[in-house]
């Protein structure tokens, strides 16, 4: 009897020792569960805290290009490009961001400016030919991607060659509206196009520099070498917006007092512009490379051209500023200084200020030659190597940029004949941007990019690309 209530008490015992433990057992498993919904919680948490500073990042970007595009400074080019950079980096109460870019293999603050290199849509058939590895029939299937008609040129690719390749898609037959739809041409591989940023977004990202060690192989010396992505683009556009933020005149169908009041040039000088305007294959950039006065033959008031040495007053007299004084050492000079021709400063106004071509859409965007990279001019423009070099060095040294192309030629060395090839590609305005936000998220320093390409040539501005690499 004694005996039996003992058993029962000690089985008793068992079974309160099996509940304690069941119970542990359950808590603990409880715990780690909760833990790990916590750290599941709190990487999310920020993940999204990164995501939005990178997207801090990108809307401040967006917001000082519009706030530039509609206050224009006509005198400081670099306006806008200063802005940018100086708030590419940023802190919020959660995350910081951080935007920049590799340029000719050095990495910058702030966006990439698509202007500063070549757009591939306005590239003729020898300026391919100068890009690193391009060949004859990778540049002949670029020309026939792009041209309207299916004549496949000798060594080019048209419809048929991607038919009987069955690869699905046919070319384009006009512009191409990414970088990446290069890679689509006939020859084309991505070792070229892409080289080392095998994710195109113009950063070094880490697998892009440590070698063999993970796809793509690189160099791992901590230099991007982005193949032709560093020096081609087809996201860069035209706007019909002069840099004073109007919209540029057509002299074909302006009339002398609108050029008059709109560039400072004389009524004489108007007449003599409008009057070359309307000749066959008059071209704007023509103006840059040859005077006034021999472009508008037997001018507006019968003016002939202008036999050099009679620097006449008021070509340059009244320049009091920097670029006077840098022209007097450069030698070439601006050599229009006859009656009737413009000087300098009006050339500038002129080209900033005036077209000769009828805006109806945006179109392949031009180099800024502010932001130019230099091995764009060196090697797809053929370029002199020490002629880029003073080009770029001068320009860096101007706090306000180049306010116009006309700039260029007071920089020593750079003549007509040097420009001539060249002047129908450049500009001092920029409109087209991608921005690579990087956010991070203080709590955890986990990271998020995003990479969006900005074009500001109307408002409100728009976002042409967008990803999260
Ligand atoms: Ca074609
Ligand atoms: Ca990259
Ligand atoms: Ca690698």
């Amino acid at each position: 009897m004694w005996s039996s209530s003992r058993s029962r008490r000690a089985s008793a015992l068992v079974i309160v020792i099996w509940t304690v433990a069941i119970a542990a057992t359950i808590v603990a498993g409880l715990q780690i569960l909760t833990y790990r919904q916590a750290v599941l919680g709190s990487e999310a948490l920020a993940r999204v805290q990164a995501r939005w500073a990178a997207r801090a990042g990108l809307e401040t970007m967006i917001a000082i290009m519009e706030w530039h595009t509609e206050n224009s400074d006509p005198e400081d080019a670099l306006a806008m490009i200063n802005e940018l950079d100086d708030s590419a980096t940023g802190e919020l109460e959660t995350g910081t961001y951080d935007i920049r870019h590799f340029l000719d293999g050095v990495e910058y603050i702030g966006p990439l400016d698509e202007h500063s290199k070549a757009n591939i849509n306005l590239l003729s058939s020898a300026e391919l030919m100068n890009i690193p590895d391009m060949t004859p029939d990778v540049a002949g299937a670029i020309t026939d991607w792009r041209d309207a008609d299916e004549n496949a040129s000798m060594i080019g690719a048209e419809k048929t060659y991607y038919a009987n390749r069955g690869l699905g898609y046919e070319p384009r037959n006009g512009n191409l509206r990414s970088f990446a739809e290069l890679e689509l041409i006939a020859g084309v591989w991505p070792e070229y196009t892409r080289s080392e940023d095998w994710n195109l977004n113009g950063r070094l990202d880490s697998n892009e520099d440590d070698g063999e060690q993970t796809w793509p192989d690189d160099k791992s010396d901590g230099v991007l070498d982005g193949g032709w992505s560093s020096i081609l683009t087809a996201f860069s556009k035209s706007s019909p917006n002069a840099p004073s933020g109007f919209a540029k005149i057509n002299l074909k169908t302006a009339s002398p007092d609108e050029v008059v009041e709109r560039t400072g040039v004389s009524a004489q000088q108007a007449a003599s512009l409008i009057q070359y305007s309307q000749t066959p294959n008059a071209r704007i950039e023509n103006l840059l490379t040859a005077p006034l006065s021999t472009l508008a033959v037997g001018g507006a008031s019968g003016q002939s051209p202008a036999t050099g040495g009679s620097a006449l007053g008021g070509a340059s007299s009244g320049r009091t500023n920097r670029s006077s004084g840098a022209r007097s050492t450069g030698g070439t000079g601006v050599a229009q200084a006859g009656p009737g021709d413009l000087d300098a400063k009006s050339l500038g106004r002129v080209l900033n200020e005036c077209t000769m071509t009828v805006f109806t859409r945006p179109g392949p965007g031009k180099i800024n030659i502010n932001t130019a990279s230099g091995r764009v001019l060196r090697e797809v423009f053929a370029m002199n190597p020490k002629l880029v070099d003073t080009l770029l060095s001068r320009r860096d040294a101007r706090p306000t940029g180049l306010t116009s192309v006309a700039d260029i030629l007071e920089i020593p060395g750079m003549s007509r004949d040097v420009l001539a090839p060249l002047a129908k590609h450049l500009d001092v305005q920029s409109f087209v941007f991608t921005v690579s936000s990087v956010g991070r998220s203080k709590m955890s320093g986990a990271e998020c990019e995003i990479l969006a390409t900005v074009d500001r040539s109307t408002l409100p501005a728009q976002i042409m690309n967008y990803r999260e690499p």
